[in-house]
């Protein structure tokens, strides 16, 4: 596969950038964050999103170098922001963790060092690992998760509700953030809202609460979804109701109107 074997090479001359898409408080419409989402500027294809070559990625390893850039260059953007606006208050930054990253040995070591290194608290940083990354995951997968959870790092279930939801599992994974799959978010588009979708994310909020994990939800479109998640308590909203993807000085101007 072409795409493969370029990886590397594009890796060395820097074709990937990461878009920023916004993460909004629900209830005052505040921006907390936001999620970096890798691309690729292909010299031939031109830009390619993740689904592109995430995938041939994890497959060849490379996954874990990439990885690593894009923490460290989100950890940057954010920290520089934080130095010229200390004023408007910290911007959450959430980093997407493919399996593989879970499984290489250096994911804390190099997580700590570019959180030093570069400065940024570990408070400020949320690690989002899919649902069914963890899955039958037993204690030597979680242990890293855990030591960074013990370090402040918030860590969210991405995707959640899509995959084998074995809820007596949640309460012995170390997450801190629950992140609902945009398939919820479609059921909120009329006015009343789907009602099984309404009774599964009531439970699933109510779920969360109770082990005092917070709720953002993706995929928001429209204000009658936000309006919606927003009763039922849902905490954060992500979506193209706010902001598309972009780069940082887009979500910089969005942060700061409400600073
Ligand atoms: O917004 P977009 O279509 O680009 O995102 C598609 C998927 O790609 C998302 O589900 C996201 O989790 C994944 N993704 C985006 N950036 C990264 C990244 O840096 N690492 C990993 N492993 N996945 C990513
Ligand atoms: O990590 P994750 O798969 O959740 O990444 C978010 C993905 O969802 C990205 O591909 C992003 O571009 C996409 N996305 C973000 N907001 C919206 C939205 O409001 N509607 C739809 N359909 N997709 C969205
Ligand atoms: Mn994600
Ligand atoms: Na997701």
């Amino acid at each position: 596969h072409g795409l493969t074997t370029a990886l590397p090479a594009a890796l060395d001359r820097s074709e990937f950038f990461i878009e920023y898409q916004p993460l909004v408080h629900l209830a005052d419409g505040s921006v907390s964050g936001a999620e970096a989402l890798v691309r690729w500027s292909h010299p031939q294809h031109g830009v390619l999103g993740p689904d592109r070559f995430i995938p041939l990625a994890e497959h060849t390893g490379l996954i874990v170098p990439l990885g690593r850039w894009v923490l460290e260059e989100a950890v940057r953007q954010t920290h520089e922001w934080q130095q010229r606006h200390p004023g408007a208050g910290p911007l959450r930054i959430n980093v997407n963790l493919s399996p593989c990253q879970l499984h290489h040995s250096g994911l804390v070591a190099d997580t700590v060092d570019t959180l030093e290194r570069i400065g940024l608290e570990p408070g400020t940083l949320c690690l989002e690992v899919t649902e069914s990354a963890l899955i039958g995951a037993d204690d030597d997968l979680l242990k890293p998760l855990r030591r960074l959870a013990e370090m402040g790092v918030d860590i969210a279930l991405d995707d959640f509700g899509t995959g084998y939801s074995n809820l007596a599992n949640l309460r012995r994974l170390p997450v801190t953030e629950l992140k609902l799959d945009r398939s919820f978010t479609q059921g909120m588009q009329q006015y009343p809202a789907d009602p099984v979708d309404t009774k599964i994310v009531e439970g699933i909020v109510a779920l969360a609460h109770s082990l005092d994990l917070s709720v953002t939800v993706e995929g928001v479109e429209t204000a009658a979804q936000a309006d919606q998640l927003r009763r039922l308590g849902c905490d954060t909203a992500q979506g193209w109701y706010y902001a598309r993807p972009g780069p940082w000085d887009h979500l910089h101007q969005l942060a700061l109107v409400d600073a």
